[in-house]
């Protein structure tokens, strides 16, 4: 009989399981508060609660979690953030993470 080890059959599951990716925004110096807490609540959809606790938090450690997605979305969150700021003048940055 064929029979899989637990190794194998972990693996073969975390073959088969989609990777998720973490989106972050990285803090600088000339992006306004309330530019990124707009960036929060339409591009990741928070609350304003949420998204000024969020803001606030990358202003003081240099970068914040804003979700977890698949690949493609995360990509795709990652380019909104990038035009819509570039579109204002200013300079924040996102990026995603294996998670
Ligand atoms: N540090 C910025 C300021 O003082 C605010 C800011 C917060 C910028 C979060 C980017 O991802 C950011 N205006």
């Amino acid at each position: 009989m064929d029979t899989k080890t637990d190794n194998e059959l972990d693996s073969e599951l975390s073959l088969m399981t989609p990777k998720r990716y973490k989106v972050l925004l990285l803090n600088d110096d000339y992006t306004s508060m309330d530019f990124v807490i707009d960036i929060l609540m339409n591009v990741f959809h928070k609350n304003y609660q949420q998204a000024e606790v969020i803001m606030l938090e990358i202003h003081r450690t240099e970068r914040g979690l804003c979700g977890v997605y698949s690949y493609e979305i995360a990509e795709t969150k990652v380019m909104q953030v990038h035009k819509l700021a570039r579109e204002q003048g200013f300079p924040l940055k996102a990026v995603m993470e294996e998670e």
